[in-house]
């Protein structure tokens, strides 16, 4: 047996957007998500989450799954748009209601309630005076994160502020593939500035509320060179970790931004947008860092190369190289070395900030044989990344929990509802739930703190 630490958590993530529904209900107004997946061609198959998951009105039934897989704690976000429809202005109370009934069932079952303040669901009240492009933004962010914390600050002791801000600045504004859809470098980093800002404005926020624990989500990723021994392969890898990676860390862990990469995008836009004061902001001091990990990438350098499209603005001459090894129903390669070597690293060059794995999963084409969901790909996945953080346990590193992606099969942003990430299935057509075979093996690593000897071993 693989034991963990007595006090390690162990729970489930979802987000608004993702799960909910009710996309008109109690005064919630539309966010750049309802927006952008009405866009032709925006989203797969021209799915939405009109419906989703209808967690909004079977919250309690899905509270009842999570206690039985025995969850300690549960990562789910709270839709801004819900809480302040205007996205500043007064706060919806009725939108309020929905988050405080869901902290009081899951503390009924003694379930942890870990929110995240923002999952991408921006309130598109805001894009429509610029979004992230625009300071504005940041400020009713904390505005917002007060708002949630008096009402729901009795209860909730641990908060995270923001969901991997890497997707929301360049996915968001830099190649348009998720909301709002804009393709502009420009506005790509002032969005990665202002969320950033978002997320020191929120921590004080939060802390002069009397919150005990603040965290951000970020997804790093584990960035390789094609070939170990080429100097320019380095030089392409410290390129991509440097927009990916150390533009977000560097500030939040009071290292400010990395000279590489202010030398690399003030060559291409002027960063107006940086205060005086702003790095200083950023860099309010965390109880948490939450680490969501899916895959490692290999980058290759290579003159010629067009511009890698708006994920990493004004990079040229870099290639990134398709997965050589087994890959999950997203193309994504499956390593759990990637999750150790990012732990450690964070341990390492950040001593003394602890770490949760708020994220990890893998989405498979399911199949479905009666009432059985044999989704061993699944199990193999988790046992191999639970492997490697327990690994990193042991080398010291201060991991405190780990939180599966996802607890239910959800609307996955521009892949619509084909790509099933959930540990338990859901049929969107009746919104049944039915337990996977990883959720059962998760239900018995949980009951045993413990990882199997082998990861065939029948679940408990
Ligand atoms: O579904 C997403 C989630 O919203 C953020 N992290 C990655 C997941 C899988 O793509």
């Amino acid at each position: 047996m693989i034991k963990f630490p007595d006090t390690f958590v162990w729970g489930a993530s979802t987000a608004s957007y993702q799960i909910e529904g009710s996309v008109e209900a109690d005064g919630r107004a539309p966010s750049i998500w309802d927006t952008f997946s009405r866009t032709p061609g925006a989203v797969v198959g021209g799915h939405t989450g009109d419906d989703a998951c209808d967690h909004y009105r079977r919250y309690r039934d899905d509270v009842a799954l999570m206690a039985g897989l025995g969850l300690h704690a549960y990562r789910f976000s709270i839709a801004w748009p819900r809480v302040r429809p205007g996205g500043d202005g007064p706060t919806n109370e009725r939108g309020l209601d929905f988050y405080d009934r869901l902290v009081d069932e899951l503390c009924q079952y003694g379930i942890t309630p870990m929110p995240t303040l923002y999952h991408w669901d921006l309130p598109q009240a805001l894009e429509d005076r610029g979004g992230w492009a625009n300071r504005r933004t940041a400020e009713a962010f904390a505005e917002y994160a007060t708002a949630v914390h008096d009402r729901l600050g009795d209860r909730v002791q641990s908060w995270t502020t923001l969901n991997e801000p890497w997707c929301s600045a360049y996915l968001g504004y830099g190649n348009g593939v998720h909301a709002p859809g804009r393709r502009d470098p420009a506005a790509a980093f002032a969005a990665v500035h202002h969320l950033l800002l978002a997320h020191g404005l929120g921590t004080q926020a939060l802390r002069a509320a009397g919150a005990r624990s603040v965290g951000l989500v970020v997804n790093p990723v584990a960035v390789r060179p094609a070939d170990p021994a080429s100097a320019a392969d380095a030089d392409a890898v410290r390129l991509i970790d440097g927009l990916h990676n150390r533009i977000f860390l560097g500030p939040v862990l009071g290292d400010g931004y990395p000279a590489d990469v202010l030398e690399h995008l003030t060559r291409l836009v002027d960063p107006t947008w940086l205060g005086e004061s702003d790095e200083k902001i950023i860099a309010a001091p965390i109880d948490l860092l939450g680490i969501n990990y899916y895959n490692p990438v290999y980058v290759a350098s290579r003159p010629g190369a067009p511009e890698v499209d708006g994920r990493y603005p004004g990079v040229r001459d870099v290639e990134f190289r398709d997965p050589t090894g087994p890959t999950t129903a997203m193309g994504w390669e499956i390593d759990p070395t990637g999750l150790g070597e990012l732990l450690r690293r964070l341990h390492r060059d950040h001593p003394g900030t602890p770490l949760w794995v708020t994220e990890n999963g893998a989405a498979f084409d399911d199949r479905i044989t009666g009432d059985h969901i044999p989704d061993d790909d699944r199990v193999s996945y988790l046992d191999g990344h639970l492997r490697a953080v327990h690994a990193a346990l042991s080398d010291g590193v201060d991991v405190r929990g780990y939180l599966a992606w996802s607890l239910l099969d959800n609307f996955e942003w521009a892949e619509g509802y084909h790509k099933r990430f959930g540990l338990v299935h859901v049929d969107y057509r009746t919104q049944r739930r039915t337990l996977k075979d990883s959720a059962l093996w998760f239900r018995s690593v949980i009951a045993r703190n413990a990882l199997p000897s082998q990861v065939t071993d029948p679940p408990a």
